[in-house]
């Protein structure tokens, strides 16, 4: 490729970044994001299994997500992050078998709680319920799918309650539900968050949350955003984030000294900038 063809790819590139920035400067901007369809990013530690989706690919999920069967958390740790005021986090929840709510309406074993941590500080808690989404503390507004068999189990003995608190023994398959945890009503899109890391820590707990294949929960389509300090100053003086190489996802330290460089930075990490995602 000449010099000229270069040119004739990037700089449109370029003009697009900036526009796109400088008209929505105090918009969130995503810092990471991950489908699992490529396995689990090393930023994910503790439980951190990756599996088939079976059902819930038919909602949105493709053919892998993440699956917790466990009491123990998985946790995303970012760092290096670039200067912000607030940080939101926006995943699809999968709520996977028997979870049983705050009462005994509807399952046998109450209460069962998913839970989300900031930087050890508890963004998100709240029950689902698979059998009566009125016996959850969790919002319904952002629902998926509820109360459909999307697989993970065979049918086991177990027993439901009616609204009236009548049992009902017998053999049941599970159904499952889903959530979109991005919806404003999951109260995560926009949390006051300044530091340059961020532990995010998902979990499930409760008297009655049970785990394996009786309870289990999965996540998806995760994506971090910033909202940049409209303060903060790269080091050409620029408003913070102005170059195309702080918006990309995992803006760093590195990229930071970068965008003090700038005019020779352009070529040497061409590559890199052609892959930079812009978001307003
Ligand atoms: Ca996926
Ligand atoms: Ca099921
Ligand atoms: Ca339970």
């Amino acid at each position: 490729m000449t010099s000229k063809g270069r040119v004739s790819i990037v700089f449109p590139v370029l003009v697009v970044c900036k526009v796109m920035l400088l008209a929505g400067s105090a918009t969130a901007a995503p810092v990471f994001f991950t489908d699992f369809e490529s396995g689990v990013p090393a930023e994910f530690s503790d439980v951190t299994v990756a599996v088939g989706t079976q059902g819930y690919a038919g909602f949105g999920f493709g053919g892998t997500f993440l699956r917790n069967t466990t009491a123990s958390s998985t946790l995303l740790t970012l760092g290096n992050l670039p200067a912000h005021t607030a940080l939101g986090i926006s995943f699809d929840l999968a709520i996977i078998d028997s979870w049983d709510g705050s009462t005994f309406i509807g399952g046998a074993a109450p209460s069962d709680f998913f839970n989300v941590r900031l930087n050890g500080v508890t963004v998100f808690s709240a029950t689902f319920d698979n059998f009566f989404q009125s016996d959850q503390t969790a919002p319904t507004v952002n629902t998926i799918t509820f109360g459909a068999q999307l697989g993970f189990t065979g049918t086991l003995p177990g027993a439901i309650f009616l609204e009236d608190g009548t049992r009902i023994d017998g053999p049941i398959a599970y159904v499952d539900s889903a959530y979109n945890m991005g919806h404003p009503a999951a109260g995560l899109s926009n949390i006051p968050h300044s530091g340059n890391a961020a532990i995010i820590e998902f979990f499930a707990s409760g008297s009655g949350w049970q785990g394996g294949n009786d309870e289990s929960w999965a996540i998806d389509n995760l994506s971090v955003t910033l909202v940049p300090d409209p303060s903060a100053r790269s080091r050409t003086g620029r408003p913070y984030p102005y170059s195309p190489w702080d918006c990309r996802n995992g803006a760093s330290s590195t990229s930071l000294a970068v965008v003090g460089r700038e005019r020779y930075t352009f070529s040497l990490h061409r590559s890199a900038f052609r892959s930079c995602r812009c978001h307003p």
